[in-house]
């Protein structure tokens, strides 16, 4: 079994420039993206202005900043943590900010072979395993991770992490660091964005993260659609239990999912459709002038699910509600709003001020500002045209992805196709849009090196932005390090933001695929160094109850760990046994952890300090083995053995 899963009281850990001229992009945007090339990052489109602003690289510059030097001391701990998405690893990073410092690395979705993740019983539980025992799946591609609220701000209890590949989402328990569960979505594929809700809409008591909103990207057949009948696809828009992690309900859409946001008063969640046509090819995605940013109204859809006005598809149980645009054209009885936006947008953001939702343009070289109160008044039938709940569409520049904030009315949105970043402030693109031509609303222009995805910044997704440090996964880092063959390390780049002008202070190399990441005051997370023994339920509580318990061809293996030695110096089984190992660490000093490996068997993971882990395996191979800790825990770490005899 794995450690306890109680809920984590939601109390427990909380404590505290001109814009361009350009127009719609078409066919440009289209050569752009799908020619991605270095000529791409290189050929600076001719009007780009105030480009030139800064000189990246340039050492005065890692000076000028008010937020702080990136270079700490040896000895000098981080202000932030970074919960970051792994990419092709399937696991998250958490990195120290400002320093950009690596701290560990946590498995998720992949096998890892430092913790045993995907060798362990308990990891495998929580990973997926086929009948035969092995693991569901072995590959992932995470791409979105957010942390759970309260009252806004982060509380330290979980995180998540999506996988797009098999559609999974995993939960982290930000006490101890580690996966605690993971869930495979029905109904869907390309499962892409994700976003924690930040309150109940209509329980103000519950002012807390409960459900995690997930978007499907990719449409799929229904059960009775013909498997090549595409314009009959659909996806899906999930709602996960934050607790139990078992999906309440699902939203059938027109249209697809890419990104999602929440609104702060836990009424609206949020996604950005690129392929409101439905298309299978992505010359028919690109076909219509505008797509869409979808609202879903969540109080409405949780008293349709409890009405029974849903049905379930093929062996899936989940409750799915008709968000179609056919069947929500009502405003008083609607569970969805489709907000038309330009052309196939990229990320949906809610602005820390609580008001705003900013849809980036990606084919469109603009933002679109979505009023919160007025997409509420629509669904209140007080507002005749959802239309006008758009406050700003302004043009910031090519290809805009992503959007962060500092809390002070200024947002920071990735250029892709520009390769910069732009600050603009959202209240000057309001007046903008509404008629005052003399709102300068771009505040400054950074160029990036090279092609930025995800922007984020410090606090950005909370109430309590703080304006001081942004972060940049730029999908090419080009000629920035040095060249290690044909696969260049990416490049993530760390910006001063406290100033009226950006000042770009670090490149961090990075293996692909960088997406999307959070940072976030230290105080807000209070890791535990050690586990509780009563935490699992196998625990074995004293190296006296260590030996081999048989029960016909299962044997049962209980040991221990205490540096330098382990309880069982050696132990017998036979050939042909199914063996259960169960290791329980007694150190409970911090730090303390010990590895087991066994020679030919394929085992390897760590315990940390009162932690129990178990491997079960069939003894195929007859012979010793020797098995050792891999963790190196005390002066006698190469003595700290015990060997497994597998008698013929
Ligand atoms: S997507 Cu990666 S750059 Cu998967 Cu968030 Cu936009
Ligand atoms: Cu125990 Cu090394
Ligand atoms: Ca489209």
């Amino acid at each position: 079994m794995p450690y306890k899963t109680t809920p984590l009281s939601p109390s427990a850990s909380a404590t505290e420039a001109a814009p361009s001229r350009r127009r719609f992009l078409n066919t440009a945007a289209l050569a752009g993206l799908a020619g991605v090339s270095l000529a791409a990052c290189s050929d600076k489109p001719e009007s780009a202005p105030a480009a030139k602003a800064s000189a990246p690289g340039a050492s005065s510059q890692a000076d000028e900043g008010g937020a702080g030097t990136v270079h700490l001391k040896p000895g000098e701990l981080d202000t932030y943590y970074g919960l970051w998405s792994g990419g092709h690893t399937g696991d998250m990073r958490v990195l120290g900010l400002p320093s950009g410092r690596e701290l560990t690395r946590i498995p998720c979705f992949v096998p890892d072979a430092l913790v045993g993740w995907g060798i362990t019983n308990e990891s495998k539980a929580v990973m997926g395993t086929r009948p035969d025992g092995s693991l569901k799946y072995t590959v992932a591609d995470t791409h979105h991770t957010h942390a759970s609220y309260k009252d806004g701000d982060y509380d330290g209890r979980y995180a998540w992490i999506n996988d797009k590949i098999n559609s999974r989402i995993a939960r982290i328990r930000l006490d101890y660091f580690v996966c605690d569960k993971i869930t495979e979505l029905p109904n869907v594929q390309g499962f892409h964005g994700i976003f924690p809700d930040k309150r109940d809409p209509v329980d103000p008591a519950i002012n807390y993260t409960t459900r995690v909103f997930c978007g499907a990207e990719f449409g799929i057949p229904l059960p009775g659609t013909g498997l090549e009948d595409d314009k009959a696809y659909r996806s899906m828009f999930s709602c996960v239990d934050a607790e139990t992690m078992e999906v309440r309900w699902q939203v059938l859409i027109d249209g697809n999912c890419d990104l999602a946001a929440t609104s702060y008063d836990g009424k609206l969640a949020a996604t950005n459709q690129y392929n409101v046509e439905n298309g299978a090819r992505y010359e028919d995605m690109m076909s219509a002038e505008r797509d869409a940013c979808l609202f879903f109204n969540i109080a409405r859809i949780e008293a349709a699910v409890k009405a029974g006005k849903f049905k379930t598809i093929g062996s899936s149980k989940v409750p799915v509600v008709d968000g179609t645009r056919e069947a929500n054209k009502d405003p008083r009885t609607a569970l969805t709003a489709y907000v038309s936006v330009p052309k196939n947008p990229h990320g949906v953001n809610a602005s820390p001020d609580q008001k705003y939702f900013i849809c980036a343009g990606k084919l469109s070289p603009t933002c679109t500002v979505i009023e919160l109160a007025k997409v509420l008044d629509w669904f209140d039938g007080k507002l005749e045209k959802l239309d006008a709940a758009i406050v700003a569409e302004v043009e910031v520049g090519l290809g805009p992805l992503h959007t962060a904030f500092d809390g002070r009315g200024n947002a920071y949105t990735t250029l892709f196709l520009d390769s910069q970043l732009v600050k603009w402030n959202v209240e000057a693109a309001i007046k903008f849009h509404a008629g005052d031509k003399n709102a300068k609303y771009v505040v400054d222009r950074l160029d990036l090196q090279y092609q930025p995805g995800h922007v984020n910044a410090s606090q950005s997704e909370t109430v309590k932005a703080d304006g001081k440090w942004l972060a940049v996964g730029c999908k090419f880092s080009k000629d920035r390090f040095l060249p290690v063959g044909p696969l260049h390390a990416e490049n993530e780049q760390l910006i001063d933001i406290s100033g009226e002008k950006m000042v770009l202070k670090a490149d961090h190399p990075v293996r692909g695929e960088p997406h999307d990441f959070i940072i976030f005051k230290r105080e807000l997370v209070r890791p535990k160094q050690v586990y509780a023994l009563d935490d699992f339920p196998n625990a074995v509580k004293d190296a006296k109850e260590s030996g081999v318990t048989r029960n016909g061809r299962k044997v049962t293996v209980k040991i221990t760990s205490q540096a330098p030695a382990f309880s069982l110096r050696e132990f017998k089984v036979k050939k042909g046994d199914e063996v259960t190992l169960i290791l329980t660490n007694l150190d409970k000093i911090e730090d303390l952890t010990h590895g087991f490996a066994i020679p030919k068997y394929n085992i390897n993971f760590i315990v940390n300090p009162l932690e129990t882990k178990s491997v079960t395996f069939i003894a195929d191979q007859p012979g010793v083995f020797w098995a050792y800790c891999t963790h190196f825990c005390h002066a006698l770490h190469l003595e700290m053995r015990s060997r497994m005899i597998v008698e013929a």
